[in-house]
């Protein structure tokens, strides 16, 4: 039997990247879809490059979209690209809404006309319920964003919904809650904190300035979360789920979680800074998984303890390394 092939977009993401390393292992060919940069950021997905296939498309670009489908003929599609940093899109409100809005119906344009019968994955956020109506959150909870980013996912997320409503495709829309990895990005806050508290402890920083400690979130490992993508995608019917730990932190217990495992105090470190506050707030984000467990049975494997001690000792050896030290 000829193996399965599946389109990631957003390839060269945190996501993208542990999500092709988990298809690679079941067996599928993995196609990326890539935007054109003037230097080359392949960083994550450096050693799988010889065992992925990379083609140049963007989501504002339904061209490239229809040509890819009809070049590769995926039978599933990840549609993990997205601007998605919450403070970029304060910034940036007109693309972002291209982008993680828009680029959405373009893909989902480009399966229903070149072939309605791919799975397709959208990858939703619990930013889209934002200013909580009930805790925990579930399926179905609704919806208030509080960013131009989390108003461009719900969207995303009910344009995937009326595809399937409207076309039968097999559309189904992941909710998940933050998710978190060594190969996070640096800006958002997990990372920001386990890579300073390495820096800190080795000598080559004295503080670390942050906004809001007192938001709570419901962090998970990435690497577990890309299995329930998959998991979705290989039902009897398409749906949608929430996926999370059912647990939250605040992100002063991140501090001192990273901090203390280091033997630091963070009340030394840390300062507030107005820079890193925004203009609108989601204060308190926790999940009801209980459809992912029954439905799907996924259960994350790490704990938030585990999460943040493996950031801050990946974060530790890549410095050390850097550094000679
Ligand atoms: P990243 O920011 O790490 O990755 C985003 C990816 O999208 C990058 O590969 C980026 O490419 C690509 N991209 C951005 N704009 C375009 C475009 N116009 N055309 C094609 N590709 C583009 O995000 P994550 O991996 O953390 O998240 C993956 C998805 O899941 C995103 O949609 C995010 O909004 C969503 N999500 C993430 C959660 C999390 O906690 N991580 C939780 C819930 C949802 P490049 O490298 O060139 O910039
Ligand atoms: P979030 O993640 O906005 O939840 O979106 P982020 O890590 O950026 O912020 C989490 C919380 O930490 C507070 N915070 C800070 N955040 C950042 N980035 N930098 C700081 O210095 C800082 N200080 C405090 C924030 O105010 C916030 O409350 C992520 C992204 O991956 C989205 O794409 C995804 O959809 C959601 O998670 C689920």
């Amino acid at each position: 039997m000829s193996k399965r092939r599946a389109l990631i977009t957003g390839i060269t993401g945190q996501d993208g990247s542990y999500l092709a390393d988990f298809l690679l292992e079941q067996g599928y060919e993995v196609i990326g879809m890539v935007r054109r940069t003037s230097t080359i950021n392949f960083a994550r997905i450096h050693h799988i490059q010889d065992k992925i296939t990379l083609v140049s498309g963007d989501l504002l670009d339904q061209g490239s979209i229809l040509a890819i489908l009809q070049e590769y003929k995926p039978q599933e599609i990840y549609n993990l690209a997205a601007q998605s940093f919450v403070p970029a899109s304060w910034k940036q409100p007109v693309f972002t809404g291209e982008v993680t809005a828009l680029g959405v119906t373009r893909m989902l344009e480009g399966i229903r006309t070149v072939n309605p019968e791919i799975r397709f994955y959208q990858a939703s956020s619990s930013e889209m319920f934002g200013k909580v109506q009930e805790v925990p959150q579930k399926e179905s909870t609704p919806f208030y964003p509080r960013s131009p980013y989390g108003v461009a996912k719900v969207y995303g997320h009910w344009i995937t919904v009326n595809y399937r409503e409207s076309y039968d495709l097999f559309a189904c829309s992941g909710i998940l809650f933050n998710h978190e990895s060594p190969r996070r990005g640096l800006e958002f806050v997990t990372r920001k904190i386990t890579y300073n508290v390495a820096k800190i402890k080795l000598g080559l920083s004295q503080q670390l300035a942050l906004g809001n400690l007192d938001s709570k979130r419901d962090w998970g490992f990435a690497g577990d979360y890309v299995r329930a993508m998959w998991l979705m995608l290989q039902q009897d019917s398409p749906d949608d789920y929430v996926v999370g730990t059912g647990e939250t932190h605040s992100v002063e217990e991140l501090c001192e979680t990273a901090f203390s495992y280091l033997g630091l105090d963070w009340h030394d470190y840390v300062i507030q800074d107005p820079r890193f506050m925004r203009p609108a707030e989601v204060d308190l984000l926790v999940s009801d998984p209980g459809k992912a467990r029954r439905v799907l049975g996924w259960e994350p494997d790490v704990s938030f303890t585990e999460l943040i001690q493996m950031m801050v000792d990946a974060d530790l050896a890549t410095l050390k390394k850097e550094h000679n030290l």
